[in-house]
């Protein structure tokens, strides 16, 4: 029996989402299209098993192909990032996270992370979440200074000021909106200064870096987690990776027992197919495909009157100001206005934001999932022209109708090759 026989109305629900992402632009740069590969792991019956604790060392009978994808999970994904130990198991990115601080601090433990507002994850220290309500972060900033020319980079003056001041015993990088190359060596010599550990949270770039389109987190970095689902365009979940194994044994200690159940097996070996992916060929090209189309929508933006964070994108995300263009017209509006005519991409705030984040002042793009479909420069060109009506239409339906039915063109010129 099929799902449609047995459970229609879910069935359908799928059925019809799956036209959405054939029909839309995805451009939230967090997502992506898995291959049909992939999703075939991950939705096998491998879904079916128990599998507390590793390789080797299990709670219950049965787990003997188990034990060799979560190896062969393992061994890819330290192949891929070029380090010794990984922990493949985390849920999710943010459970990842919650590892790694389980396994590192006390409560009230202070470390240092860059603020929520430029650029940062809830899991970096946010007041609502355990990372901000159990421990104490401590907060860097990005370049504020608009005469400078790195405007809109990191801040590494505020990150050693913060670092003198409090002497965390953890140093955080990485982040959600951040458009430019991390410079982990930099951030290892402050660390290194001030004797704490660098974490870099690779999630956004996990791909990039994987497909060598950005700098590696190793050697610099002692701890390094991510999702799998981003760039790296495997299943949604997450990944610790570190070349010590005394943090490698405290980290596995955290996933299991210490905040997990039983692994999701058939996550584990989608995320295993995943990493074969990263690991050909074919994923360098993706990368720096990647890279070039984000350059390129930065490029079409900028020249179109827009302002970005950072004045540019060094990766696969850009950051736009809507402010010069209409002053009136805020992130939340400029989303479901996109949406409408097709393309989904989320609301952000900005450097020297004014809106709360419940409206912010500007938007926030990806090329990852564009890639994936085969979209090059020159179609990424031809969605800034739409991007630009659309956020110019003022909400003029003709206006967006027009908008929307140049989008559906270009979806149709590159089907959603995984549906
Ligand atoms: N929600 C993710 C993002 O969109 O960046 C971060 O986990």
């Amino acid at each position: 029996m099929s799902l449609a026989e047995t459970d229609p109305v879910i069935a359908d629900l799928i059925a019809k989402e799956t036209v959405r992402q054939q029909d839309t632009l995805e451009m939230i740069a967090s997502e992506n299209h898995a291959s049909h590969e992939v999703m075939e792991a991950q939705g096998s019956i491998l879904t079916n098993k128990y599998a507390e604790g590793y390789p080797g060392k299990r709670y219950y009978s049965g787990c003997g192909f188990y034990d060799e994808i979560e190896q062969i999970a393992i061994d890819r994904a330290c192949q891929l990032f070029g380090c010794k130990y990984a922990n493949v198991q985390p849920h999710s990115g943010a459970n990842a996270n919650f590892a790694v601080q389980l396994a590192l601090f006390n409560p009230g433990d202070t470390f240092a992370a860059i603020e929520l507002s430029n650029g940062g994850h809830l899991t970096h220290g946010s007041a609502v979440n355990v990372s901000g309500k159990w421990l104490k972060p401590v907060t860097y900033r990005l370049v504020e200074d608009e005469s400078r020319s790195d405007w809109g980079y990191i801040d590494f003056d505020s990150v050693e000021a913060v670092m003198k001041e409090h002497r965390p015993k953890v140093l955080m990088c990485g982040y959600s909106a951040y458009p430019r190359t991390i410079d982990f060596a930099k951030f290892r010599a402050i660390a290194d200064k001030y004797d704490a550990l660098l974490w870099a949270d690779i999630a956004h770039v996990a791909g990039l870096i994987a497909g060598g389109a950005h700098p590696n987190a190793f050697p610099h970095c002692q701890i390094v987690t991510t999702t799998t689902h981003k760039t790296l365009r495997g299943p949604r979940g997450g990944l610790i990776l570190t070349d010590d194994e005394e943090l490698s044994k405290r980290f596995n200690k955290a996933v299991f027992p210490g905040s997990q159940g039983g692994p999701l097996m058939h996550v584990i070996a989608a995320k295993a197919v995943a990493f074969g992916e990263g690991l050909k060929p074919e994923f360098k090209t993706y990368s720096a495909q990647v890279v070039a189309n984000a350059k390129r929508l930065a490029k079409e933006l900028i020249d179109r009157g827009y302002k970005l964070a950072s004045r540019g994108t060094d990766n696969h995300l850009i950051l736009i100001d809507l402010r010069p263009v209409d002053a009136e017209l805020t992130g939340k509006t400029a989303a479901v206005w996109l949406e409408q005519v097709g393309i989904i991409a989320n609301m952000n705030t900005v450097p020297n934001e004014t809106r709360s984040p419940f409206q912010t002042s500007g938007i926030r793009m990806g090329t990852p999932a564009l890639t994936t479909r085969g979209l090059k420069e020159n179609d990424i060109a031809q969605i800034a022209g739409i991007i630009d009506r659309t956020f110019r239409s003022k909400g003029d339906q003709t206006t967006l109708a027009k908008c929307k039915q140049d989008v559906l063109a270009i979806c149709q010129k590159f089907p959603m090759k995984h549906a």
